[in-house]
């Protein structure tokens, strides 16, 4: 019953366009919960045959044969791994979520643009500090950014396939994209886009990791620190796709060879690269055509009504190949250091072009042949899907309906679409598998929708039609499938990933914890397995990837490991060379932990020095990690085993400050400690 109670919600959420009623009304049953009561489990029923062992337990347990065989599905024993990885979105923790499928437990949590302690990421090391200011605002003072909302992870991509490499990740709210580096699972670099405060496009790769995709989310200003009221929103406020250049080698992206391309002020949204055929061409959506500026307080329609008034928006069409060479030809303008096409290169140069989507677009995905774009309109209950060669003809006879007021061409509607596919209200992102088959978020109505494509990625019966839906508790936003968004789906399982539970788990009071809820698409029908509460919000998206393309290394490879430059530290301290040095008020100490000590153990300063610290892990096994805190000085670093860092600090505070080892480590862990002694200055 609660499931309706959710979609209530969306009836008041939705309720300023009457038109919607009626569809709401005839999908209100889709959106009904399960027909369970909460937290209670289904009668079992178990078949013939079942052994007497299993059978006691299922009854004991009030399990159903269902409820078995997903629990056989999902098991992995002590010892075994799981066969793929989710790498997803943290939302506003600004972290990364690595998760094993099919077991959905949770292996690792990323640290990438709020500091994390228990990795003693930004909470003490020099270099993770850098890392983490690298995505400062550009302007203002204290700027320090301490949370993100992350959208979407990206795996980098060899000829449009995951090949484990580094990831990408957005952070929403400041437009910011960061890198981490798959051998060690660490952040490596974050870059603040300068012109654009939000992104939302973003992290999207194209199909050999050249350039990490980055469109802004709300228009504002160019740059967006320039000055300009609401009034002048049609002159003054642009839309921004940012093209970051990736150096592989060096494993950063390259800002010095990354480009921007002006747009109008619609709000661009999620994009997808094309892939083999359409390679050279990335697709973006958008909303707010209407250009509404909102002004709910002095009368004017709101925002969710001023910038839904219209029938539909625009996919962006960028011909990225095209827009690299007008770059490097130099017809651009420095703006902040970042290189910008201005909107009429961009018209003039043939790099961008507009298609219309019916009724509030989000989501953009190119199937894995790159023939077809499909986007669904967040109001419609339909996937209308666009042909690659139609838009290339489109193009090349200069087939347009018209031009938008900033004089972007825009290609016929009817001349582009491959189909229209009916699968229920409020469709968001599409996933595929191996068989020519699409998965639809639809969220409205709390469903996974499976549907056929058509010709040639598909050739059996029945093409462009809707296959079966699952209910999906509830309010599903992104889906993962396995390897879903590549030139190779892999099927076997997606996830939905739910915005809300509702009644799914144990109450923790009025904050709920979303829903991640694994289901197998390898079967005729599509199975429900298991629900996975996801403790922070708000996740968005997720890709999942074949656990052996992933090769990350156990312990560093050497001792005295810098991850930021990933290669020994000529600084690190080693055995044999811990030191002390004195240099006036600098003091600087070289410092080895093993188990289970560091040495030196006692380190003595004057109230005012300046300290550096290089410590290193020495150890060689596996999982000897140790960590390094000084009390009161609000320091905390987690040492891998091989793994040199650098602290510094002003020991500003007087007095007797215990430093220890916050890993348990070994049998006398508690003994790994040491004393900073910070005599006070003559005049304190
Ligand atoms: S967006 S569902 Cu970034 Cu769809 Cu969240
Ligand atoms: Cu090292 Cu505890």
């Amino acid at each position: 019953m609660s499931g309706y109670l959710g979609c209530k919600g969306y009836l008041k959420y939705l309720g300023f366009i009457p038109v919607l009623f009626l569809a709401l009304a005839v999908f209100m049953t889709g959106c009904r919960g399960q027909g369970d009561e909460p937290g209670k489990g289904q009668q079992p029923s178990l078949a013939a045959g079942t052994p007497d062992s299993i059978r006691q337990i299922a009854e004991a347990r009030g399990l159903s044969q269902k409820d078995v065989e997903a629990a056989l599905k999902t098991y992995i024993p002590s010892g075994r791994f799981d066969e793929y990885v989710l790498f997803a979105s943290g939302g506003h923790s600004g972290q990364v979520f690595v998760i094993g499928v099919p077991s959905m437990r949770l292996l690792k949590t990323i640290a990438v643009f709020t500091p994390e302690p228990w990795q003693g990421w930004a909470t003490g090391s020099a270099e993770t500090h850098e890392i983490l200011t690298g995505g400062d605002m550009p302007i203002g003072e204290n700027r320090t950014l301490n949370w993100a909302d992350v959208h979407h992870p990206a795996l980098s991509e060899t000829d449009g396939d995951y090949d484990g490499q580094f990831l990408f990740v957005n952070d929403k709210a400041n437009a910011r994209v960061a890198v981490i580096d798959l051998r060690d699972f660490e952040t490596k670099q974050i870059v603040k886009n300068p012109n654009t405060i939000s992104d939302h496009g973003a992290s999207f790769v194209t199909p050999n990791t050249e350039y990490i995709i980055e469109t802004t989310q709300y228009a504002t200003p160019l740059p967006f620190h320039e000055y300009a009221p609401l009034e002048e929103y049609k002159e003054k406020y642009r839309g921004l796709a940012t093209f970051y250049k990736f150096d592989r080698e060096k494993g950063r992206i390259d800002e010095s060879k990354s480009f921007s391309i002006e747009l109008p002020p619609y709000w661009q949204d999620l994009c997808d690269s094309g892939k083999k055929v359409s390679d050279g061409w990335v697709f973006c959506n958008s909303i707010n055509v209407e250009m509404a500026t909102g002004g709910i307080n002095h009368g004017a329609p709101p925002f969710e009504a001023g910038v839904s008034q219209k029938e539909a928006d625009y996919l962006h069409v960028f011909n990225w190949k095209k827009a690299e060479e007008v770059y490097k030809a130099g017809k651009v303008n420095d703006l902040n250091g970042m290189s910008v096409i201005p909107l009429d290169t961009a018209i003039a140069e043939g790099i961008l072009y507009f298609m219309t989507v019916p009724k509030s677009p989000h989501g953009v995905d190119v199937t894995p042949d790159g023939n077809f774009i499909i986007a669904s309109g967040k109001l419609d209950t339909h996937a209308t899907v666009y042909s690659f060669n139609k838009i290339m003809d489109a193009i090349k006879n200069n087939n347009v309906e018209g031009k938008d007021e900033y004089g972007v061409p825009i290609l016929t509607f009817a001349d582009v679409v491959e189909a229209q596919v009916e699968i229920g209200l409020g469709p968001l992102h599409t996933q595929f598998d191996a068989d020519g088959n699409a998965y639809t978020s639809v969220f409205v109505e709390s469903t996974l929708a499976k549907w056929r494509l058509g010709p040639p990625i598909y050739n059996g019966p029945d093409p462009w039609t809707l296959v079966e839906k699952i209910p999906v508790q509830y309010n599903i936003g992104h889906v993962v499938c396995a390897e879903g968004d590549t030139v190779a789906p892999d099927g076997k399982y997606c996830v939905a990933l739910n915005k809300w539970s509702i009644d799914r788990f144990l109450p923790v009071g009025p904050l709920h914890p979303q829903n991640f809820q694994l289901i197998d698409i390898s079967g005729e029908n599509m199975q429900l397995l298991y629900d996975m509460p996801i403790g922070v919000g708000e996740p968005h998206y997720v890709q999942m990837v074949k656990a052996d393309k992933l090769k990350p290394w156990l312990v560093y490879p050497e001792v005295g490991f810098n991850p930021m430059t990933m290669s020994v530290d000529p600084e690190a301290a080693s055995v044999g060379n811990e030191k002390i040095v004195r240099d006036g008020n600098t003091v600087k100490i070289w410092m080895s932990a093993i188990r289970s000590h560091f040495n030196p153990e006692h380190i003595t300063v004057n109230q005012g020095d300046k300290v550096t610290m290089y410590v290193t892990n020495v150890e060689r096994a596996r999982d000897a990690t140790h960590g390094f805190a000084i009390e009161g000085y609000n320091i905390n670093l987690s040492l891998e085993p091989g793994e040199a860092s650098k602290v510094e600090f002003i020991a500003d505070k007087p007095g007797v400050f215990p430093f220890y080892c916050t890993e348990f480590c070994s049998a006398l862990h508690l003994e790994m400690m040491g004393y900073l002694l910070v005599k006070p200055s003559p005049g304190s």
